[in-house]
């Protein structure tokens, strides 16, 4: 009998001890990430339907509806417009299309090399903000190699930039790098600034509740949004030398236990972020366990994860700091969603004019938030999987869904597409 008890004990230590294993080790935790993450897939649904308002029913609405622009193949997460009648849309996969914004027409252009698994892929795209004349694509890809990937943001040249798909696309240089400690919480947006900064964001790098307390770590990109100036490339050079520089007015250029590079921080997973005329940042972050939120901010502010998850405790989970730390606007429980994505800027006149659309990944509620009063009125809940806003040529919001469409937010106004 004590033999068998201490079998028993024998056992119970080596199953806990490989479950602390996996929990509390580095390579455990990028294991467990790959078994149990593999990425998102939804079947197709090109009927959005009539909007939703269960579980919202008191709060403001905004009548719209989504009419479609074009079938973009699946899993898009991004569009850029190299002129006003055409779009390149990236997939997670590594594909770039071109759709034509009138008819829908699709053209296969190229395939970027990239890892899928988890959260990992073709993430952002840009184009110089002296585009078409310096015809530079700007894309962030994970591609192989670090701990779990690395992520790379790279200038591209367009060979034919009023017809991207009918021209190569350069191999492109490399601006900068960072290593991904897990597959998931990598970020991906880049976006030029009305500034003609280029801002680039970085999840916490994944596993779950910040292991690497990453968010509040100044001395890594990871659970940042970064702000760098590429310059003015020549004729002849995709980037210039240094590839970037660091803009004077960045927060913490002064700072040395900071990287120069970082504009705001405290962040877990800003998948979208977009930029307000006052020259605030609207930020979708994404949440841990209860809480998804819409940041609004300014160059250095500190947004709270970990010991924040939106407008609640995480870590510690009670009694954690604020001081200088900036609440959301906007959050959302569970109920309502689970995966935030941040949205962009409506300036076009019209109900939507001064608000940010946003919307959550998961259950396809889409809301606008007021960026002078902060109130939050909703869309609806429509059968989509939101993985990005765009502001279409026009000034519309684009809405990409994630089963494979670009749909036109329609404001609802008469004479209004
Ligand atoms: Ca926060």
């Amino acid at each position: 009998m004590r033999r068998a008890l201490r079998i028993l004990l024998v056992v119970a230590v080596v199953v806990i001890g490989g479950i602390d294993l996996l929990l509390w080790t580095d390579p455990g935790r990028r294991l467990l990430v790959r078994w149990f993450d593999d990425g998102y897939a939804f079947a197709a649904t090109n009927q959005p339907g009539p909007p939703s308002f269960e579980g919202e029913v008191d709060r403001p609405r905004i009548a719209i509806d989504l009419q479609i622009i074009a079938a973009v193949g699946a899993q898009p997460t991004d569009a850029v417009f190299p002129t006003p009648t055409l779009a390149v849309v990236a997939r997670k996969t590594g594909e770039l299309v071109c759709v034509d914004l009138t008819h829908g027409a699709l053209t296969p252009w190229t395939t970027l090399e990239v890892v899928t698994n988890s959260e990992l892929g073709l993430l952002g795209l840009a184009l110089h903000p002296d585009w078409p004349s310096t015809p530079l694509l700007y894309v962030h890809r994970n591609i192989a190699g670090g701990r779990a990937a690395m992520s790379v943001v790279e200038a591209r040249r367009v060979a034919s930039p009023l017809s991207p798909c009918s021209g190569a696309l350069g191999d492109g240089t490399s601006l900068l790098q960072l290593d991904q400690p897990y597959a998931n919480h990598d970020g991906g947006q880049i976006r030029f600034g009305p500034d003609r900064m280029l801002w680039i964001g970085f999840g916490d790098g994944g596993f779950r509740g910040d292991p690497l307390n990453a968010g509040q770590d100044p001395t890594t990109w990871l659970g940042k949004i970064l702000r760098v100036d590429i310059g003015m490339p020549s004729a002849g050079s995709d980037v210039t030398d240094p590839p970037y520089r660091i803009p004077p007015d960045n927060p913490f250029v002064a700072d040395s236990r900071f990287k120069p590079e970082i504009a705001a921080w405290g962040l877990r997973n800003p998948w979208r972020f977009d930029f307000l005329p006052d020259g605030r940042l609207a930020i979708g972050d994404v949440g841990q366990n209860l809480v998804e939120e819409l940041d609004f901010g300014r160059l250095g502010d500190n947004f709270g994860w970990r010991f924040r998850e939106g407008d609640r405790c995480y870590d510690p989970e009670s009694g954690c700091p604020t001081e200088g730390l900036v609440e959301p606007v906007f959050t959302y429980p569970r109920s309502l969603g689970t995966s935030i994505t941040g949205g962009v800027y409506v300036a076009r006149a019209g109900p939507l004019a001064g608000h940010v659309v946003f919307g959550d990944f998961a259950t396809g509620r889409l809301w606008a938030t007021d960026t002078t009063t902060h109130a939050t009125s909703t869309l609806g809940k429509f059968k989509i999987h939101p993985s990005a806003f765009v502001t279409l040529p026009d000034g519309d919001v684009g809405v990409l869904d994630f089963t494979g469409t670009l749909w036109r937010l329609s404001s609802g106004v008469p004479g209004r597409p």
